[in-house]
């Protein structure tokens, strides 16, 4: 199948001719990838826009850090994080999806302008996400996992991790379309370092083809986490900070892409956008 078949088209939002870049705004004090830069809802709006006049096609705004071992924040502080961004993003003339695992946050950044919603539990952490993205009519990123930040180092055990986490993703998918989300709307994602090892997560990159069975667009984050810094690091040496990762990211935003990726979420977005540019006009030669 061709790579813009298989990159396929997502109901509500734009269509792109190739892969699509999501740009990332973490409006968090902690997050492990850009520690707390973003912080200020001037900053990040003026974040957002930097990573638009880059090459960015969506911008991601998340409000809770994620990475491994990372505690929840509460709602109240995750809604004043995320939602003034997403309006100065969206007023804009951004196309902002919103990273929350909170129903109330997903349904007031959609008012505020965010027209996706980004869910790293696949709608798993909060009971009333997916009924609020289904009234809404938003699409819905779905990504595989297996539990919040605290505990999921340990539950990173598979025995044919492809096989399981595109069962598990079908599940998902299954759950959230029977819970009123349009299969149009439907993304689904990997979910990239939740779960995983450094070895699972490059037998995911190496079987993308795999999760187009599934038949929705496929995000894919791979952007400065821990199984680059492993496959960077030099024998007996320790990997590089996440900000030295860049290179590296761009480096599977160009394989994702030319696998058929519907969109690459990123936090450096100029190497990742030339990426995708080429791995288009690879396409276009073929
Ligand atoms: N990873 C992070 C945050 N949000 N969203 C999706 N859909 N997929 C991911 O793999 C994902 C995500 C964690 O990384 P960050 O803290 O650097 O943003």
């Amino acid at each position: 199948m061709s790579t813009s078949r298989t990159r396929g088209t997502v109901r509500g939002l734009p269509e792109w001719d190739r892969c699509a870049v999501m740009g990332v705004v973490n409006v968090t004090p902690d997050s492990f990838s850009d520690g707390g830069r973003w912080f200020d809802t001037t900053a990040a709006v003026k974040r957002g826009l930097h990573l638009v006049s880059e090459g960015a096609d969506l911008v991601d705004v998340g409000g809770e850090s994620t990475r491994p071992g990372a505690s929840r924040v509460d709602e109240t502080e995750e809604l004043r994080r995320v939602v003034p961004v997403v309006r100065g993003l969206a007023s804009e003339g951004v196309t902002v999806s919103v990273d929350t695992m909170r129903a109330r946050v997903a349904a007031e950044a959609v008012a505020a302008g965010a027209v996706l919603v980004n869910d790293v539990s696949g709608g798993l952490a909060d009971p009333d996400m997916v009924p609020a993205v289904a009234e809404t009519g938003v699409p819905f990123v779905v990504m595989h996992w297996r539990g919040f930040s605290a505990s999921m180092n340990s539950r990173a055990v598979y025995g044919d991790v492809v096989a399981e986490v595109l069962d598990e993703l079908r599940q998902r998918m299954d759950a959230v379309i029977e819970g009123g989300i349009a299969p149009e709307r439907v993304v689904i994602d990997p979910g990239l370092g939740f779960a995983k090892d450094a070895a699972h997560d490059l037998a995911l990159v190496a079987r993308l083809d795999r999760l187009h069975t599934l038949g929705r667009p496929l995000l894919v984050a791979a952007s400065r986490k821990r199984f680059l810094g492993h496959v960077l690091a030099g024998p007996g040496s320790a990997p590089p900070p996440a900000r030295e990762r860049d290179a590296a990211t761009a480096a599977v935003s160009a394989l994702s892409a030319a696998a058929g990726a519907w969109a690459v979420r990123v936090h450096e977005v100029r190497a990742t956008a030339d990426a995708v540019r080429v791995a288009r006009a690879v396409e276009g030669a073929a």
